[in-house]
């Protein structure tokens, strides 16, 4: 088992290379989507909770070859390794997820980034095949010492304004958030597993090629629909149906224990064991909560509804090699509640897989 850490596109420097190389971090996950770019917005009056993350506008440089070349020369100069690259752009993929007139062209640039990351020796690209992405958390204190964190609870849900996929803004002159452009209507579980299976059949044999695997996270929040489109993993079971459609070691899963802890259904300790036997898992996003859907909160890693370090024996006994990196963490009251929450997070991960690997 390896500890690694996910640092968002404007966080890869060598600060935070260095933060997680003290914390006994030995790999970085890099999300390259730029979350929360909501100055990009055409309309200064449109809140946060309306725009989702913000506006996709990748820029041209980040998925290039080079660039990557260069971030996994960053990273290995901190004495890391750079595992894996975490999501596509919504803006680089919105019609494949759609079903839109630009899918195949879309899809050839997908393929191009696949290879660009098998060229710079990036094994893992970890993605989310959701047209209603994470969207309708809200903000609470449900963590220990009212730490500030996420949870879901039963949000009224409309449907996705046109110009909007993944809770992003893809479109910005399609987009109204009120919805007075029109909306993309309801996707249906057939539809998307149609999407799904087109999208795999196409990228797959690419990435084989290239040697890098494709892992897919679960849907967060796990429903069944979310604002009238279908989700594709949203309990435990659904990961074999994904994991049938193609067999490979290159259709891998990026298994999120706290998106797994919050379904209605199944066993997680069931599901660990089953996946990591079989080397169906490419990374882990290790995180707990309290709850399911339709009612939940996230909280700190050790006062969740999962024992986590029993999940860790069944990694260990398994011979899983991956990484897991912690996910999102409450955030803690000091001058840098992100950095404490993830020290904590590494540090409780840390000692729990040394005592394991130690034999205790
Ligand atoms: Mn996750």
């Amino acid at each position: 088992m390896k500890l690694g850490l996910g640092l968002y596109g404007n966080m890869l420097n060598a600060d935070n290379f260095r933060f997680a190389k003290q914390a006994g971090a030995s790999h970085i996950v890099a999300h390259l989507v730029g979350h929360f770019n909501t100055t990009a917005s055409k309309n200064a009056t449109v809140g946060y909770k309306d725009m989702g993350f913000g506006v996709s506008a990748p820029s041209a440089d980040s998925w290039t070859y080079e660039w990557m070349r260069d971030l996994r020369a960053a990273i290995n100069a901190e004495g890391l390794e750079l595992e894996a690259i975490e999501n596509f752009e919504p803006g680089h993929w919105y019609d494949v997820l759609l079903d839109g007139p630009k899918k195949r062209e879309q899809m050839e640039h997908l393929k191009q980034i696949i290879r660009s990351m098998g060229k710079a020796g990036i094994p893992v690209l970890g993605y989310n095949f959701s047209i209603a992405g994470v969207w309708g958390r809200s903000n609470g204190n449900a963590a220990r010492g009212n730490a500030g964190t996420v949870g879901f609870h039963a949000p009224e849900e409309p449907l996705i304004p046109n110009g909007m996929v993944w809770n992003m803004v893809v479109d910005p002159e399609a987009f109204d958030p009120t919805g007075a452009h029109g909306t993309i209507g309801t996707v249906t579980e057939a539809q998307l597993w149609e999407r799904f299976t087109w999208f795999l059949e196409e990228l797959l044999p690419v990435a084989e090629e290239a040697n890098v695997r494709l892992a897919l996270h679960p849907d967060d929040p796990p429903m069944p629909t979310l604002r009238g489109t279908a989700r594709l993993v949203y309990q435990p079971g659904l990961y074999q149906q994904v994991l049938d459609v193609k067999p490979s070691r290159y259709n891998a899963m990026e298994l999120c224990l706290g998106t797994v802890a919050e379904m209605s259904e199944g066993d997680i300790y069931d599901l660990v064991d089953r996946h990591s036997k079989k080397d169906n898992i490419a990374y882990i996003h290790f995180r707990n909560v309290k709850g399911k859907v339709p009612h939940y909160d996230e909280v700190f890693i050790d006062e969740g509804d999962v024992d986590m370090i029993r999940l860790l024996r069944i990694l260990h006994l398994n011979k899983y090699a991956g990484v897991l990196i912690p996910d999102h963490t409450p955030s803690m009251s000091c001058e840098a509640p992100w950095h404490a929450g993830m020290a904590y997070a590494l540090g409780y991960m840390r000692a729990a897989m040394q005592i394991i690997e130690r034999g205790g």
